[in-house]
């Protein structure tokens, strides 16, 4: 019987040790530990041992059931550790690998430039105001002074969804809508940036739709020579400390009197080029002092209060600043366009 147990130890071994897998140990475990594996077949048996041989092959039998167990246990442990170790082989990270590069994208030249335009602003203590794309015709037209019979007011040059309300042609109708909640008190100091629609053909200077910037200033006592100094200010950061303005009369129905401002040529200091046209000047924006109508309309007393107003467009700024020959480029999104803009 002793002879018996220590072959099935001796088989159970070495297939324990040969054995490759988990399922395979689990197997081992049943055929040979199980209630119909031999060993317990032998103890079974033991029944017809004598009293003296009885406790020797118990112990005996109990020896290989333990040694059989325990190389089961060291085996699994190994194969399991084994398992572990594969994973983390598999999924290891070399951390000293370099990194993905993560693109990234920029800021659209118009955007960056009314940004630019919006700090300047901002620095001088004007806050931004917005307003509707959808306007009423009071706001667009009424409330600026601009008569009914203006051209501006026709079908053939303004986007109308109904007869009283048209997609805003300037973003006017903002500063007449701030200076009505104001109730007729200042001071108002507004810049008011956002998208105008215009029916126009587009070719290399117009679009259909393109970006405005106005600013307006009411309070007591405003001058020109305060719409000049600001000017002045916004010309110099935006197109360099040297640089020198100019007004000159202009017709505009919100403003009288009204002017057109030019800075001196910042390609040629002044002496003419192709970019001046030869005239050493190049036309920035439209201003004036707002129109008494208009003060009047939106609540304030124009015997008390007077104020300047400007216009400008981005677009052309931004074309002006970085040599952009078509306003097409701002609005077709070619990353070959816009990837220039990036900065360092
Ligand atoms: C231009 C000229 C201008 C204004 C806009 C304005 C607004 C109010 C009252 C008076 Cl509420 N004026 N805006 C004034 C003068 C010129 O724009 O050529 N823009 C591109």
């Amino acid at each position: 019987m002793q002879d018996r147990l220590q072959a099935l130890k001796e088989e159970a071994l070495l297939k324990i040790e040969q054995a490759s897998d988990l399922k395979a140990l689990q197997d081992i475990k049943v055929s040979y530990l199980g209630k119909k594996g031999p060993i317990t077949e032998v103890l079974k048996g033991m029944g017809k041992l004598s009293p003296e041989e009885r406790p020797v092959v118990g112990a005996y039998a109990n020896e290989v059931r333990d040694a059989i167990t325990s190389a089961l246990e060291l085996k699994i442990s190994e194969l399991e550790q084994a398992v572990i170790e594969e994973k983390l082989k598999k999924e290891s990270i070399d951390v000293t690998l370099p990194g993905r590069p993560v693109r990234k994208g920029n800021a659209h030249p118009l955007t960056a430039v009314i940004e630019e335009i919006e700090d300047l602003f901002l620095t001088m203590g004007f806050t931004v105001a917005e307003g509707p794309e959808v306007e009423t015709d009071y706001y667009n037209f009424e409330a600026l002074n601009l008569p009914k019979d203006h051209p501006a007011r026709d079908m053939q040059d303004s986007f109308f969804i109904t007869e009283d309300i048209l997609l805003r042609t300037q973003t006017s109708p903002v500063q007449a809508r701030t200076m009505e909640k104001h109730h007729g008190r200042g001071p108002v100091k507004i810049i008011s940036p956002g998208k105008v629609y215009r029916r126009d053909d587009d070719d290399a200077t117009h679009s259909h739709q393109f970006m405005q910037i106005e600013g307006l200033v009411v309070d007591e006592n405003v001058r020109l020579s305060d719409l000049k100094g600001v000017l002045e200010t916004f010309a110099k950061k935006m197109f360099g400390e040297e640089r020198k303005i100019r007004l000159r009369p202009s017709f505009f129905p919100f403003t009288e009197p009204s002017v057109e401002m030019d800075i001196s040529c910042f390609k040629c200091g002044g002496k003419g080029c192709s970019i001046c046209k030869h005239t050493g000047w190049i036309e920035i924006l439209g201003a004036g002092m707002v129109h008494p109508n208009v003060l009047e309309m939106a609540g304030f007393d124009s015997k008390k209060y007077t104020g300047f107003a400007f216009g400008m467009g981005p677009e052309r700024i931004a074309m002006l600043k970085y040599g952009i020959d078509d306003i097409r480029h701002f609005y077709t999104n070619d990353l070959r366009f816009l990837k220039q803009f990036k900065k360092a």
